[in-house]
C-alpha cells in the first residue's frame, strides 16, 4: 500500500468551501433552536468561516447565499474577507422563499414570474463580479405535488430557455452549476431531479455550465460514486455539496453517517482527475448544525473530508488494477478495503504540525477561547433562514 509520506504533499492544496448558512441558526420544520454566539451579520459569518480556516488550513473560501447574505457593498465585503485570510466563493441563488414562486420560478407558466426569477440570477452574477466569485450555483425548488398538476415536458422547455438567458450573462471566468434533488419541497416531480437532467440542461448551455452533486440529494442506496465517475468522464462535474444523511436531505456532517461512502466518492474523484491543482471541481459543504456548535461542526466536517481524501490517495492503484485485470474479485476488494481501513489520524496530526497548523484542530479550537468570546459578544444571532 502507498504510504502516508508518499501522498502527504498532495494534501497541501486541499480546499473545501464552507457555506455561510452553516453558521446561522437552523433546525427542523418543528423548531429552530437558538444558540449562543450565532453571527448577527454577514461579516460575523465570514469571521467564523475564517476561524475554521485558521485552525485547519482547509477552508479558504466561504460561499454566500443571496439574499440571505445581501450587503450594500460586496467589494468591501470581499476586502473584509481577504483581510481575514479567506475569499468569497460560490454565490447561491434563491427562488424558493417568495410567494410568486409557489408554482415555479424558472419554469413558471407566467412570463412575468419567469423573468423575475431570471433577473434574480442576473443580480447574483452582478454580485459575483464584485466578490470575484467563480461559480453561480442554482438549486431549484420547483416541481409539482400531484400528477397532472403541471406539464412536466413544458416545464423542462421553459427551464432550458430561462437557463440559457442566465447563461448568456455568465462571464468568461465564471461558471454556472446546476444542482439536482430528487424530492422536496416538491414531492411528485421536481424539475431537476437527477444528475441526468442536470447534465442534459447544462450540456445544452455550453462549456461554462456544470453539474453540482449534493451528496444528500439521492434516493437511499444510490451509488453516488458511480455518478461522480460518470460526470468526471464527461467533464461536467462542477462541484460538490458535501453533507451526510441517514434518511432524506438530512444535511448532517459529511462523513458522519457513512465514512465509507465518502471514501468511495473520494476514490472516484482522485481516479477521475477531480482532485489536485489541475482540477476545477469545487468541494463545498452544504450543511446545517441544528444541535451541535456550528464552528466545531464545520471543523469536524473539513477534517472528515481531509481524512478520507488521504485514505483515497493511499489506495494502491497499480495493485488494484492488476487484481481487476486478473479477475481477482476478492483480492481487488481487499486492496480497496485496506486503504479504507488505514487509520491516518496520527500521520495527519504530525503533518499538520509540520505545516504550522494545530495537530488537533478540534481541541485547539476548544482551547482557543473563540467560542466563549463570540458567546459573550454576540447577542441575538440570526437564523440561517430556511429550515
Ligand atoms: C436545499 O435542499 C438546499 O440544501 C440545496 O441543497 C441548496 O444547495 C441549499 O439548500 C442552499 O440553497
Ligand atoms: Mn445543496
Ligand atoms: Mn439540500
Amino acid at each position: 500500500m502507498t504510504t502516508f509520506s508518499a501522498i502527504s504533499a498532495q494534501l497541501a492544496g486541499q480546499a473545501i468551501e464552507v457555506p455561510s448558512w452553516a453558521y446561522g441558526n437552523s433546525g427542523t420544520r418543528f423548531k429552530v433552536f437558538g444558540s449562543a454566539g450565532t453571527p448577527r451579520t454577514v461579516e460575523e459569518k465570514i469571521a467564523d468561516a475564517a476561524t475554521v480556516n485558521r485552525f485547519t488550513g482547509l477552508a479558504p473560501l466561504v460561499s454566500l447565499h443571496i439574499p440571505w447574505d445581501l450587503v450594500d457593498d460586496f467589494g468591501a465585503l470581499r476586502r473584509y474577507a481577504e483581510d481575514l485570510g479567506i475569499g468569497l466563493g460560490t454565490i447561491n441563488s434563491n427562488t424558493f422563499q417568495d410567494d410568486d414562486y409557489k408554482l415555479g420560478a424558472l419554469t413558471h407558466t407566467d412570463k412575468r414570474i419567469r423573468q423575475k426569477a431570471i433577473d434574480h440570477h442576473l443580480a447574483c452574477i452582478d454580485v459575483m463580479d464584485q466578490t470575484g466569485s467563480r461559480d453561480l450555483k442554482i438549486w431549484l425548488a420547483e416541481g409539482t405535488n400531484y400528477p397532472g398538476q403541471g406539464d412536466m415536458r413544458g416545464r423542462q422547455d421553459r427551464l432550458a430557455e430561462s437557463l440559457a438567458t442566465i447563461y448568456d450573462r455568465i462571464g468568461d471566468d465564471q461558471r454556472l452549476v446546476l444542482e439536482y434533488k430528487f424530492f422536496e419541497p416538491a414531492f411528485y416531480h421536481t424539475d431537476v431531479p437527477d444528475w441526468g437532467t442536470s447534465y442534459v440542461q447544462v450540456a445544452a448551455l455550453g462549456e461554462k455550465a456544470f453539474v453540482c452533486l449534493d451528496t444528500g440529494h439521492h434516493a437511499p442506496g444510490t451509488n453516488i460514486e458511480f455518478i461522480v465517475a460518470q460526470l468526471l468522464r464527461l467533464g461536467k462535474l462542477g462541484s460538490f455539496d458535501f453533507n451526510s444523511r441517514f434518511y432524506a436531505d438530512d444535511d448532517l456532517i459529511v462523513g458522519a453517517a457513512d465514512p465509507f461512502q465518502l471514501f468511495r466518492i473520494m476514490v472516484e474523484v482522485v481516479r477521475g482527475g477531480g482532485y489536485g491543482p489541475d482540477s476545477d471541481v469545487a468541494f463545498m459543504l452544504d450543511q446545517c448544525h441544528n444541535i451541535e456548535k456550528k464552528i466545531p461542526g464545520q471543523i469536524r466536517s473539513v477534517l472528515n473530508v481531509q481524512e478520507m481524501t488521504a485514505r483515497a490517495l493511499m489506495l494502491d492503484n497499480a495493485a488494484l488494477q492488476q487484481a481487476q485485470d486478473e479477475g481477482d474479485v476478492l483480492g481487488a476488494n481487499e486492496i480497496f478495503m485496506d486503504a479504507f481501513y488505514t487509520d491516518v489520524r496520527a500521520d495527519l496530526a504530525a503533518w499538520r504540525e509540520e505545516q504550522g497548523l494545530p495537530a488537533n484542530p478540534m481541541r485547539a479550537y476548544a482551547e482557543s477561547g473563540y467560542q466563549e468570546q463570540i458567546e459573550a459578544e454576540r447577542v441575538g444571532g440570526t437564523q440561517a433562514s430556511w429550515n
